[in-house]
């Protein structure tokens, strides 16, 4: 089982013995799931567990709230779209230091916390890097003491559970709630109303001056669900809290009674669908409009959540001490609009000094750098679900562009790149400009991203504001990513160096001399053997798929995106698979391989669907070719997410980061890998710069171009067919899938994969092929020799400390927050 050493910092709030716990756990399981111990299914000892573990956090949880609340505190507010939190269990009996307790007490009533935790269903309420971030940073957040809430959404169905049917991706609906979740906590009594639709109307209020009201259409109620965020070892337990959708009404009674059953609860269902799905399908038009409510709709309910708490008669200009918004990319800066009319309407604030404040609570983090990905809203759309707020954003811009025209005389061009709304091709808001006019601070989310941003992105912006730009490098909490995950390594960790390094990841530099010892090096060859061991059993029973531990574990984990470039690791695979057809190269000289795919791809983006498909293809094909027998296997397990990652990336020799120069902005997988000890093979792209140049350039197995070279390369026009016709060993690839071998002889069922990569290649695949296979040959020679390659694995965890989300927060507070910590004492 998954053991985990004690160290002597965490608190529990309440200390418990094995017996009290029993009878908690017992309690729990007759009185709340309304079972007997011999009855009792997987699921109700889980729910019976979760809670009787959760009330051990309630005492620290309602202490931290009140204290934080009368101290008056500024408090951060993370606002965020998405919290992919992974499965809480481990983490909740981390943090009371109650795992050894519990492990003890259930084994004396013949129950097994390892079976019981397996039955966890994590919330997916995320689609990837965005989404994990965030949940990091809560973790850090509330480990660093700081005052802090994590506002977002209740999805009732979070990330679509991925299927392969005939080696294509089937969605299913992920729900995740069927049986309820121990971590929640409703508070129906403190829901609020948000509005939509409607007109605005100028009338005069009693001081005789001319107002803006706005009439809405419609309200729905957003009910608060809150979950506790413990720290780790503090007392401090801070809180998500996720809003949930429902009617005002609940159905029309009168409709009801007359037999129209479905017209009587028609605003029911239009109301709730609001917190239905994550990231509901948005290329319908009734698809963007339920995105943008839902951004609105948790926004809105968390501002006026926050400013409830503040005492009454309160001066609103101090608000900028009292909170700071961060703003998780733009899908909550509907937000900025939304308090300017809070303060100007509804409180009575002059314009300019509502600005002031509003300017001064919010902070921008932006997480791409692809044109694409920047959210824009048609303003026929924002002007009917938000009237007053489109009002609110003209008049935002208005006042903008007259201090652009001013600085800039007579630059009607610059006018126009700068403007909020964009003229084509239709009229719209751009929200990250919006986000950066209304914000204090403008972040990246690593160095590189944040130089790019700064430079090419949002450059206009940089001109004008030099001061509002700065970078904050990503991080990972280090107890689920290094402790819950890998226990074998925190162990052999905490016997070397000692404990306190989880909260003070730094300390890892002091494994830096441990490189060079050999039965140092055995020990974490053994963990790293294990790891692939345990991982192996999982997959065997998780999917059926057999695999041998004995191999060179290659992982490519990620969100399915051609500027990822998943295509370029399929064509590793393919080479090697085509060379020894052609007996270039012989087998048995292969270092055996694993190499394990994880990624889902967006319901709509019929390219990355069509590059899985590809992948299960060639995985099937090369699993059964007897050519390759025990050198090279392919594993795509279904439905990647927070769960397996825990099991995959400690197994992980290589960590596959090659996405294209300047693409991808930090990435958060290539840190976990590094600090479990994987290597990287990888470009100069997102943190892989900072990984690469931290753990030493003899340590990461680098390739490609750089982003100066990429955008040189497209300035003077790219032509990938002539890197196609120019490599033999590229063309054999490419040939390869073509002729039908993986695809039962149908030689057209890749044709829109393969012609989109010689004739367009928007992310420069086959430029960067050859230096990839050459990195990929050094891989090969390098792992050959296991003591060599330990003492860079070794290297790579003692020199990535930095990548801890407790440094990345420590950054915001000294960059961006300024809030101070407010360690809760019991
Ligand atoms: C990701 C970035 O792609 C990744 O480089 C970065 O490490 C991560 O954010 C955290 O900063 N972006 C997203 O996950 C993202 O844009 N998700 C969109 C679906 C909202």
């Amino acid at each position: 089982m998954l053991q985990v050493t004690e160290t002597t910092e965490r608190s529990t709030s309440t200390p418990a013995t094995v017996d009290s716990f029993k009878d908690e756990f017992l309690r729990q399981l007759r009185y709340e799931q309304g079972v007997e111990l011999g009855t009792a299914s997987r699921d109700d000892l889980f729910q019976a567990l979760a809670r009787t573990v959760r009330n051990y956090m309630v005492d620290n949880w309602l202490t931290t709230v009140e204290t934080q609340k009368a101290a008056g505190s500024k408090v951060v507010a993370y606002l965020s779209a998405e919290y992919l939190m992974g499965p809480q269990l481990d983490n909740a009996l981390l943090s009371t230091g109650l795992t050894d307790v519990a492990d003890t007490a259930l084994s004396s009533l013949g129950l097994s916390l390892d079976d019981i935790r397996a039955t966890e269903v994590e919330p997916g309420l995320g689609n990837g890097g965005l989404g994990r971030l965030a949940a990091c940073f809560i973790d850090s957040l509330a480990t660093k003491n700081i005052p802090a809430i994590g506002y977002g959404i209740r999805y009732e169905y979070g990330i679509f559970r991925q299927t392969f049917v005939d080696g294509r991706q089937v969605e299913q609906p992920d729900s995740w709630l069927s049986n309820g979740t121990p971590w929640e906590i409703p508070h129906t009594d403190q829901a609020v109303e948000v509005a939509f639709g409607g007109h605005t109307e100028q009338a005069i209020d009693q001081t005789g001056r001319s107002v803006t009201r706005w009439v809405p259409g419609e309200t729905v109620l957003a009910v608060p669900y809150n979950y506790m965020v413990p720290g780790y070892g503090t007392a401090n337990v801070n809180t998500l809290r996720l809003w949930s959708a429902k009617a005002t009404n609940a159905f029309n009674l009168h409709i009801f009674n007359s037999g129209d059953y479905e017209s009587a609860v028609r605003a029911q269902t239009v109301a709730e669908n609001i917190s239905k799905v994550l990231y509901p399908e948005d290329s319908t038009p009734q698809g963007k409009e339920l995105r943008l409510k839902q951004q609105y709709f948790f926004v809105a309910a968390s501002i006026k959540d926050f400013l409830r708490t503040l005492p009454e008669g309160f001066d609103l200009k101090k608000l900028p001490e009292r909170i700071v918004f961060q703003l998780n990319d733009t899908h909550p800066v509907i937000g900025v609009p939304e308090l300017m009319r809070i303060l100007v309407d509804e409180r009575g604030l002059a314009w300019e000094d509502a600005w002031d404040i509003t300017r001064r609570s919010f902070n921008y983090t932006c997480h791409t750098l692809l044109p694409e990905a920047l959210e824009v809203w048609s303003v026929d759309l924002l002007g009917r679900l938000l009237p007053r707020h489109l009002e609110i954003i003209y008049r935002i811009n208005e006042q903008f562009l007259a201090g652009i025209r001013a600085t800039y005389p007579g630059d009607e061009l610059r006018v126009r790149r700068m403007s909020i709304i964009q003229e084509q091709p239709e009229r719209a808001v751009r929200m990250a400009f919006l986000a950066t006019v209304g914000s204090t601070k403008v972040n990246g989310v690593a160095a590189l991203h944040s130089d790019l941003l700064r430079d090419k992105v949002l450059d206009d912006f940089s001109a004008y504001w030099p001061d509002k730009f700065t970078n904050v490098t990503n991080g990972i909490t280090p107890r689920r990513f290094v402790q819950l995950s890998n226990p074998s390594l925190a162990n052999l960790i905490d016997d070397t160096i000692g404990t306190g390094w989880l909260n003070d990841l730094e300390r890892l530099k002091e494994l830096e001399p441990y490189a060079e010892d050999a039965s140092f090096r055995k020990a974490f060859r053994e963990v790293k053997q294990a790891n692939k061991d345990r991982f192996v059993s999982l997959l065997a029973q998780r999917d059926g798929i057999e695999l041998s531990s004995d191999a060179l574990f290659d992982v490519m984990v990620k969100r399915l995106h051609e500027y990822k470039r998943q295509m370029l690791k399929l064509l590793h695979v393919v080479t090697i698979y085509d060379r020894v057809l052609k007996g270039e190269i012989k087998a048995a000289d292969l270092t055996p391989r694993v190499v394990v795919f994880g990624a889902k791809a967006a319901p709509g983006y019929k390219m990355a669907k069509e590059i899985i498909f590809l992948i299960n293809s060639v995985a099937k094909v090369v699993n059964n070719a007897p050519e390759l027998e025990g050198r090279l296997r392919v594993a795509f397990p279904a439905n990647y997410n927070v769960t397996l990652a825990e099991k995959l990336i400690p197994a992980a020799d290589l960590s596959e980061q090659i996405s294209l120069a300047g693409k991808e902005a930090s990435g958060t997988g290539n840190m976990k890998f590094a600090l479990n000890g994987a290597l990287t093979i990888g470009t100069l792209d997102g943190a892989n710069v900072e990984i690469h140049e931290l753990v030493g350039g003899e340590n990461f197995f680098l390739f490609g171009m750089t982003e100066p070279e990429v955008q040189s390369l497209s300035d003077a026009g790219y032509h990938p067919t002539s890197f196609y016709e120019g490599n033999a060993s590229l063309r054999g690839a490419i040939d390869l899938i073509s002729s039908g071998i993986f695809s039962g002889g149908d030689r057209t069922a890749f044709e829109f994969v393969i012609s989109d990569l010689l004739y367009k290649d928007r992310f420069m695949v086959l430029a960067d092929y050859q230096t990839y296979i050459e990195a990929q040959e050094r891989v090969e020679v390098a792992y050959a020799d296991q003591e060599s390659w330990s003492r860079k694995a070794i290297l790579n965890v003692a020199r990535t400390g930095f990548f801890t989300s407790d440094r990345s927060i420590q950054d915001y507070l000294d960059r961006i927050w300024h809030a101070p910590a407010f360690p809760v004492t019991k």
